[in-house]
Protein backbone atom coordinates (compact mmCIF):
# COMPACT_ATOMS: atom_id res chain seq x y z
CA UNK A 1 0.00 0.00 0.00
CA UNK A 2 1.26 3.74 -1.11
CA UNK A 3 1.77 6.35 1.50
CA UNK A 4 -1.50 8.57 -0.27
CA UNK A 5 -3.26 5.21 0.08
CA UNK A 6 -3.33 5.49 4.17
CA UNK A 7 -4.47 9.37 3.81
CA UNK A 8 -8.29 9.86 3.56
CA UNK A 9 -8.84 11.47 0.42
CA UNK A 10 -10.06 15.07 1.67
CA UNK A 11 -7.38 15.63 4.35
CA UNK A 12 -4.75 14.62 1.33
CA UNK A 13 -6.23 17.02 -0.70
CA UNK A 14 -6.68 19.36 1.96
CA UNK A 15 -2.83 18.95 2.84
CA UNK A 16 -1.59 19.49 -1.10
CA UNK A 17 -3.20 22.59 -2.05
CA UNK A 18 -2.14 24.27 1.00
CA UNK A 19 0.71 26.95 1.08
CA UNK A 20 0.10 27.82 5.05
CA UNK A 21 -0.12 25.27 7.30
CA UNK A 22 -0.91 25.32 11.17
CA UNK A 23 -0.15 22.78 13.40
CA UNK A 24 -1.19 22.56 16.94
CA UNK A 25 -0.08 19.60 18.76
CA UNK A 26 -0.63 18.46 22.50
CA UNK A 27 0.72 15.39 24.44
CA UNK A 28 -0.26 12.95 21.96
CA UNK A 29 2.30 14.17 20.10
CA UNK A 30 4.92 13.06 22.10
CA UNK A 31 3.10 10.03 23.61
CA UNK A 32 5.05 7.71 20.79
CA UNK A 33 8.47 9.28 21.68
CA UNK A 34 7.91 7.64 25.35
CA UNK A 35 6.59 10.87 27.25
CA UNK A 36 3.64 10.15 28.66
CA UNK A 37 0.40 12.17 28.18
CA UNK A 38 -1.42 13.93 31.69
CA UNK A 39 -5.02 12.34 30.43
CA UNK A 40 -4.65 8.81 28.83
CA UNK A 41 -6.50 6.25 30.99
CA UNK A 42 -3.78 3.85 32.74
CA UNK A 43 -0.42 6.07 31.16
CA UNK A 44 -1.71 9.29 31.83
CA UNK A 45 0.45 11.64 34.45
CA UNK A 46 -2.83 12.60 36.35
CA UNK A 47 -3.85 8.80 37.05
CA UNK A 48 -0.77 8.74 39.23
CA UNK A 49 0.34 12.04 40.62
CA UNK A 50 -2.44 15.08 42.03
CA UNK A 51 -2.24 17.99 39.95
CA UNK A 52 -2.94 20.37 42.64
CA UNK A 53 -0.35 19.23 44.36
CA UNK A 54 2.07 19.98 41.50
CA UNK A 55 0.77 21.61 38.92
CA UNK A 56 -0.27 25.10 40.31
CA UNK A 57 1.08 27.86 42.03
CA UNK A 58 -0.20 27.02 45.65
CA UNK A 59 1.24 24.03 45.29
CA UNK A 60 4.81 25.73 44.64
CA UNK A 61 3.58 27.88 47.72
CA UNK A 62 3.34 24.74 49.84
CA UNK A 63 6.35 22.78 49.21
CA UNK A 64 8.82 23.96 46.18
CA UNK A 65 11.21 20.87 46.88
CA UNK A 66 7.86 18.43 45.94
CA UNK A 67 7.13 19.91 42.74
CA UNK A 68 11.04 19.95 41.95
CA UNK A 69 11.48 16.63 42.55
CA UNK A 70 8.81 15.81 39.79
CA UNK A 71 9.82 17.84 37.43
CA UNK A 72 13.26 16.87 37.70
CA UNK A 73 12.54 13.63 36.66
CA UNK A 74 9.75 14.96 33.93
CA UNK A 75 12.98 16.23 32.47
CA UNK A 76 15.14 13.37 32.83
CA UNK A 77 12.15 11.62 31.05
CA UNK A 78 11.79 13.93 28.12
CA UNK A 79 15.79 13.87 28.13
CA UNK A 80 15.76 10.18 26.72
CA UNK A 81 13.24 10.02 24.56
CA UNK A 82 14.20 10.78 20.82
CA UNK A 83 11.94 12.33 18.71
CA UNK A 84 9.19 10.24 16.56
CA UNK A 85 8.82 9.97 12.66
CA UNK A 86 5.63 12.16 13.37
CA UNK A 87 8.00 15.33 14.37
CA UNK A 88 10.53 14.53 11.90
CA UNK A 89 7.53 14.24 8.78
CA UNK A 90 6.70 17.68 10.50
CA UNK A 91 9.96 19.03 10.11
CA UNK A 92 10.29 17.63 6.72
CA UNK A 93 7.11 19.50 5.29
CA UNK A 94 8.03 23.15 7.14
CA UNK A 95 11.62 23.00 4.93
CA UNK A 96 9.61 22.32 1.91
CA UNK A 97 10.12 25.25 -0.72
CA UNK A 98 6.62 27.70 -1.14
CA UNK A 99 5.21 26.22 2.46
CA UNK A 100 4.87 28.11 5.45
CA UNK A 101 4.62 25.85 8.75
CA UNK A 102 3.57 27.03 11.52
CA UNK A 103 3.91 25.13 15.50
CA UNK A 104 2.35 26.06 18.18
CA UNK A 105 2.23 23.58 21.02
CA UNK A 106 0.93 22.84 24.87
CA UNK A 107 3.86 20.19 25.19
CA UNK A 108 6.84 21.72 27.36
CA UNK A 109 9.47 19.53 26.28
CA UNK A 110 11.69 19.80 23.40
CA UNK A 111 11.14 17.16 20.39
CA UNK A 112 9.50 19.07 17.66
CA UNK A 113 12.73 21.15 18.13
CA UNK A 114 15.01 17.95 18.35
CA UNK A 115 13.73 16.80 15.06
CA UNK A 116 14.73 19.61 13.34
CA UNK A 117 11.36 21.85 13.20
CA UNK A 118 10.83 25.51 14.60
CA UNK A 119 8.60 26.10 17.01
CA UNK A 120 6.35 29.24 16.60
CA UNK A 121 4.80 28.79 20.07
CA UNK A 122 4.91 27.35 23.24
CA UNK A 123 1.45 28.05 24.99
CA UNK A 124 2.10 26.36 27.96
CA UNK A 125 6.06 27.55 28.43
CA UNK A 126 9.19 25.44 28.20
CA UNK A 127 10.17 22.92 30.91
CA UNK A 128 13.81 23.34 30.03
CA UNK A 129 13.30 27.59 30.37
CA UNK A 130 14.10 27.47 34.12
CA UNK A 131 13.54 30.84 36.17
CA UNK A 132 13.64 32.37 39.52
CA UNK A 133 10.42 31.97 40.94
CA UNK A 134 11.03 35.38 43.16
CA UNK A 135 12.44 37.71 40.95
CA UNK A 136 11.83 35.94 37.21
CA UNK A 137 15.41 35.95 36.24
CA UNK A 138 16.51 33.01 34.15
CA UNK A 139 18.40 30.57 36.04
CA UNK A 140 21.84 29.22 34.35
CA UNK A 141 21.33 26.05 36.40
CA UNK A 142 19.35 22.60 35.86
CA UNK A 143 17.74 20.02 37.36
CA UNK A 144 19.23 17.11 38.56
CA UNK A 145 19.49 14.09 36.98
CA UNK A 146 17.47 11.39 38.46
CA UNK A 147 15.78 8.45 36.79
CA UNK A 148 12.74 7.89 39.15
CA UNK A 149 10.17 9.92 40.71
CA UNK A 150 11.72 11.20 44.31
CA UNK A 151 9.72 12.77 46.90
CA UNK A 152 11.86 16.10 47.28
CA UNK A 153 14.63 17.91 46.23
CA UNK A 154 15.50 21.21 47.25
CA UNK A 155 15.60 23.63 44.02
CA UNK A 156 18.56 25.78 43.19
CA UNK A 157 18.90 29.34 44.37
CA UNK A 158 18.61 31.92 42.10
CA UNK A 159 22.04 33.98 41.59
CA UNK A 160 20.55 37.48 42.00
CA UNK A 161 18.12 37.56 44.53
CA UNK A 162 18.59 33.60 46.11
CA UNK A 163 14.67 32.62 45.65
CA UNK A 164 13.66 29.52 44.14
CA UNK A 165 14.21 28.37 40.57
CA UNK A 166 11.54 27.21 38.83
CA UNK A 167 10.65 25.20 35.74
CA UNK A 168 9.54 27.65 32.57
CA UNK A 169 6.28 26.05 32.44
CA UNK A 170 2.34 27.50 33.10
CA UNK A 171 0.46 25.46 35.94
CA UNK A 172 -3.09 26.13 36.30
CA UNK A 173 -4.51 29.75 37.27
CA UNK A 174 -1.62 31.53 35.90
CA UNK A 175 -1.69 33.09 32.27
CA UNK A 176 -0.54 31.90 29.55
CA UNK A 177 2.50 34.04 27.50
CA UNK A 178 0.39 36.57 26.03
CA UNK A 179 2.72 36.56 22.85
CA UNK A 180 2.72 32.89 22.47
CA UNK A 181 -1.28 32.84 22.70
CA UNK A 182 -1.77 35.65 20.07
CA UNK A 183 0.47 34.06 17.79
CA UNK A 184 -1.02 31.20 17.71
CA UNK A 185 -4.54 32.67 17.40
CA UNK A 186 -3.26 34.68 13.93
CA UNK A 187 -1.13 31.35 12.77
CA UNK A 188 -4.76 29.52 12.77
CA UNK A 189 -6.36 32.90 11.55
CA UNK A 190 -4.24 33.04 8.44
CA UNK A 191 -3.74 29.34 7.76
CA UNK A 192 -5.15 27.87 4.82
CA UNK A 193 -5.13 24.22 6.87
CA UNK A 194 -5.19 23.50 10.38
CA UNK A 195 -4.06 20.33 11.93
CA UNK A 196 -5.41 19.37 15.79
CA UNK A 197 -2.60 17.09 16.85
CA UNK A 198 -2.98 14.89 20.02
CA UNK A 199 -4.60 16.97 22.54
CA UNK A 200 -7.82 16.02 24.84
CA UNK A 201 -9.04 19.88 23.94
CA UNK A 202 -9.80 20.22 27.75
CA UNK A 203 -7.63 23.03 29.27
CA UNK A 204 -8.49 26.21 28.26
CA UNK A 205 -8.04 28.61 26.81
CA UNK A 206 -5.42 26.40 24.66
CA UNK A 207 -8.46 24.38 23.60
CA UNK A 208 -10.20 27.38 22.52
CA UNK A 209 -7.41 28.35 19.64
CA UNK A 210 -8.24 25.90 16.72
CA UNK A 211 -12.23 28.09 17.00
CA UNK A 212 -10.20 31.02 15.89
CA UNK A 213 -10.04 29.28 12.39
CA UNK A 214 -13.63 27.33 12.12
CA UNK A 215 -14.71 31.52 12.46
CA UNK A 216 -12.45 32.20 9.55
CA UNK A 217 -14.18 29.40 7.57
CA UNK A 218 -10.42 27.61 7.66
CA UNK A 219 -10.62 23.82 7.47
CA UNK A 220 -9.76 22.15 10.70
CA UNK A 221 -8.17 18.57 10.98
CA UNK A 222 -7.89 16.38 13.85
CA UNK A 223 -5.26 13.30 14.41
CA UNK A 224 -6.11 11.12 17.51
CA UNK A 225 -6.69 7.82 18.02
CA UNK A 226 -9.76 8.82 20.01
CA UNK A 227 -12.37 10.88 20.18
CA UNK A 228 -11.65 14.48 22.88
CA UNK A 229 -13.33 17.39 23.30
CA UNK A 230 -12.30 18.97 19.80
CA UNK A 231 -13.59 16.21 17.50
CA UNK A 232 -17.12 17.76 17.56
CA UNK A 233 -16.37 20.95 15.88
CA UNK A 234 -13.63 20.25 13.51
CA UNK A 235 -14.36 19.23 9.52
CA UNK A 236 -12.06 15.98 9.09
CA UNK A 237 -11.13 13.60 11.46
CA UNK A 238 -8.35 10.99 11.23
CA UNK A 239 -8.40 8.10 13.79
CA UNK A 240 -4.83 7.28 13.80
CA UNK A 241 -1.52 8.11 15.98
CA UNK A 242 0.30 10.72 15.02
CA UNK A 243 3.42 8.62 14.78
CA UNK A 244 2.19 7.07 11.50
CA UNK A 245 -0.93 9.78 10.59
CA UNK A 246 1.86 12.35 10.23
CA UNK A 247 4.56 10.68 7.85
CA UNK A 248 1.90 9.37 5.87
CA UNK A 249 0.53 12.75 5.05
CA UNK A 250 3.76 14.18 4.37
CA UNK A 251 4.83 11.22 2.27
CA UNK A 252 1.90 11.57 0.18
CA UNK A 253 2.32 15.54 -0.72
CA UNK A 254 4.40 14.72 -4.24
C1 LIG B 1 -2.57 10.76 20.79
C2 LIG B 1 -1.66 9.75 20.83
C3 LIG B 1 -0.92 9.57 19.69
C4 LIG B 1 -2.59 9.74 22.72
N1 LIG B 1 -1.10 10.36 18.63
N2 LIG B 1 -2.74 11.54 19.75
C5 LIG B 1 -13.11 27.05 32.00
C6 LIG B 1 -13.73 26.17 32.87
C7 LIG B 1 -13.04 25.62 33.97
C8 LIG B 1 -11.72 25.95 34.19
C9 LIG B 1 -11.12 26.81 33.31
C10 LIG B 1 -11.81 27.34 32.25
N3 LIG B 1 -10.95 28.15 31.54
C11 LIG B 1 -9.75 28.10 32.14
C12 LIG B 1 -9.84 27.30 33.22
C13 LIG B 1 -8.77 26.93 34.17
C14 LIG B 1 -7.76 25.98 33.58
C15 LIG B 1 -8.44 24.86 32.80
O1 LIG B 1 -8.52 24.86 31.61
N4 LIG B 1 -8.90 23.84 33.50
C16 LIG B 1 -9.58 22.72 32.82
C17 LIG B 1 -8.80 21.44 33.12
C18 LIG B 1 -11.00 22.68 33.22
N5 LIG B 1 -6.82 26.72 32.75
C19 LIG B 1 -5.82 27.41 33.27
O2 LIG B 1 -5.65 27.51 34.48
C20 LIG B 1 -4.90 28.09 32.30
N6 LIG B 1 -4.73 29.45 32.63
C21 LIG B 1 -5.74 30.32 32.59
O3 LIG B 1 -6.87 29.98 32.28
O4 LIG B 1 -5.37 31.60 32.88
C22 LIG B 1 -6.39 32.59 33.05
C23 LIG B 1 -6.76 32.61 34.51
C24 LIG B 1 -5.80 32.96 35.41
C25 LIG B 1 -6.14 33.01 36.75
C26 LIG B 1 -7.42 32.66 37.14
C27 LIG B 1 -8.36 32.27 36.20
C28 LIG B 1 -8.02 32.26 34.86
C29 LIG B 1 -3.50 27.47 32.39
C30 LIG B 1 -3.49 26.05 31.98
C31 LIG B 1 -2.09 25.47 32.18
C32 LIG B 1 -2.07 23.98 31.88
N7 LIG B 1 -0.85 23.42 32.34
C33 LIG B 1 -0.56 22.03 32.05
C34 LIG B 1 0.73 21.62 32.81
C35 LIG B 1 1.95 22.26 32.16
C36 LIG B 1 3.19 21.94 32.92
C37 LIG B 1 3.52 20.49 32.93
O5 LIG B 1 3.79 19.88 31.88
O6 LIG B 1 3.51 19.93 34.03
O7 LIG B 1 -0.39 21.85 30.63
S1 LIG B 1 -1.90 20.91 32.45
C38 LIG B 1 -1.60 19.82 31.11
O8 LIG B 1 -2.77 19.81 30.25
C39 LIG B 1 -0.46 20.45 30.28
C40 LIG B 1 -0.96 20.26 28.87
O9 LIG B 1 -0.32 21.16 28.00
C41 LIG B 1 -2.44 20.48 29.03
C42 LIG B 1 -3.25 19.93 27.90
O10 LIG B 1 -3.12 18.54 27.82
P1 LIG B 1 -3.13 17.82 26.40
O11 LIG B 1 -1.94 18.19 25.64
O12 LIG B 1 -4.44 18.03 25.75
O13 LIG B 1 -2.95 16.29 26.86
P2 LIG B 1 -4.04 15.26 27.38
O14 LIG B 1 -3.32 14.22 28.16
O15 LIG B 1 -5.18 15.92 28.04
O16 LIG B 1 -4.59 14.60 26.04
C43 LIG B 1 -3.76 13.78 25.24
C44 LIG B 1 -4.47 13.49 23.93
O17 LIG B 1 -3.56 12.83 23.08
C45 LIG B 1 -5.70 12.58 24.07
O18 LIG B 1 -6.78 13.13 23.31
C46 LIG B 1 -5.23 11.26 23.45
O19 LIG B 1 -6.28 10.54 22.81
C47 LIG B 1 -4.23 11.76 22.45
N8 LIG B 1 -3.22 10.78 22.08
N9 LIG B 1 -1.74 9.15 22.10
C48 LIG B 1 -2.06 11.35 18.73
N10 LIG B 1 0.00 8.58 19.65
ZN1 LIG C 1 15.74 35.84 41.82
Amino acid sequence: MSASDRVPTEILDLARSARRVTVLTGAGMSAESGVPTFRDAQTGLWERFDPAELATPEAWEDDPAQCWAWYAWRASLVRRADPHPGHVALAQWQARPGIDLWISTQNVDDLHERAGAGVLAHVHGNLFALHCASCGAPADVDYPPITEPVARLDPPGCHQCGGPVRPGVVWFGETLPERAFQDSVEAVQEADLVLVVGTSGLVHPAASIPDFAGARGVPVVEINPRVSKVSGSVDHVWRAPAGQALPALVSALD
